[in-house]
């Protein structure tokens, strides 16, 4: 994989970045991506698990698929490629990461501005008054735990299919995408939308799209420059650069 010239000399430069990472980021912690033929979806649809009715059909199910991520993100560490958005955050003057993942490795791995476009396996909350609910409280149960004011179900504070982002949320992601020099668009297949459209709203106004992945994706044809590889590796590799001219 080479890093172009025009890429070497703008992280030389450049005073503001927009970041969107999805599960491909996570992948090298032991993170299952959705859509890779090990994916999590290669075994169950999305439609029968990540969507409100499928929770109301099954609650037992859904939260049983929950309870096994979470363990999962549990025992995970971040790695490599989210340290070094750690790093970007602290070199860089105006720098926002945007996620579409859920399993809180950003902000593990010490990264601050994080905006979560789809909410956080580590919350839940009653599906009726809405209370919040500490992990440490419902995990441990097998079936799906009752909220101990009003009794309702407890579900996971993550966007499902069909549901509106949080509020606020999506909308400073892009006025991020709509400022930044550079965005830089990580370790996700961009099909799912709105998240999926930031590259675009990023490009429309300038900013140079570079696409950190292991293949080719959806929006491949629309980003000025893919570098093919491993986020672990390549990330490390632009920190490089950019450090060698912000020492
Ligand atoms: C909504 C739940 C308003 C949490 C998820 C147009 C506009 C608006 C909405 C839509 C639209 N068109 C369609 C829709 C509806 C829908 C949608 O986008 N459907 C798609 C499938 C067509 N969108 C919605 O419903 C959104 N809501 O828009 O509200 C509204 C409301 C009603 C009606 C209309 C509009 C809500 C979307 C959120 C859905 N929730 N998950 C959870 O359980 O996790 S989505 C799910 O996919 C995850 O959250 C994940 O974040 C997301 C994206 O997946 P990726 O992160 O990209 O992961 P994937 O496995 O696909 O790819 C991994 C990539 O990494 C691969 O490319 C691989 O090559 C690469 N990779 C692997 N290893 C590495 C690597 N790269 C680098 N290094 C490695 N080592
Ligand atoms: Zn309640």
């Amino acid at each position: 994989m080479t890093i172009s010239i025009k890429l070497r000399s703008l992280l030389q430069r450049v005073k503001s970045i927009c970041v969107l990472t999805g599960a491909g980021i996570s992948a090298e912690s032991g993170v299952a991506t959705f859509r890779g033929v090990d994916g999590l979806w290669s075994k169950l649809k999305p439609e029968e698990l990540a969507n409100f009715d499928a929770f109301m059909r099954n609650p037992e199910l859904v939260w049983e698929w929950y309870n096994y991520r979470r363990q999962i993100v549990h025992d995970v560490k971040p790695n490599p490629a989210h340290y070094a958005l750690v790093r970007l955050e602290e070199l860089v003057k105006e720098f926002t990461l945007v996620t579409q993942n859920v399993d809180n490795l950003h902000f593990r791995a010490g990264s601050k501005k994080v905006l979560e476009l789809h909410g956080n396996i580590e919350r839940s909350y009653c599906i009726d008054c809405g209370k919040f609910v500490e992990n440490v409280e419902v995990t441990t149960e097998k079936k799906v735990p009752r909220c101990s004011s009003c009794n309702g179900l407890i579900r996971p504070d993550v966007v499902w299919f069909g549901e509106m982002l949080p509020e606020g949320v999506f909308e400073a992601a892009t006025e991020a995408a709509s400022q930044c020099e550079l965005f830089l668009t990580i370790g996700t297949s961009a099909v799912v939308y709105p998240a999926a459209g930031l590259p675009m709203t990023a490009r429309n106004q300038g900013a140079y799209i570079v696409e950190v992945n292991t293949e080719p994706t959806e929006i491949s044809h629309t980003v000025n420059e893919t570098l093919l590889g491993k986020a672990g590796e390549v990330l490390p590799q632009l920190i490089t650069i950019l450090e060698e001219t912000r020492k």
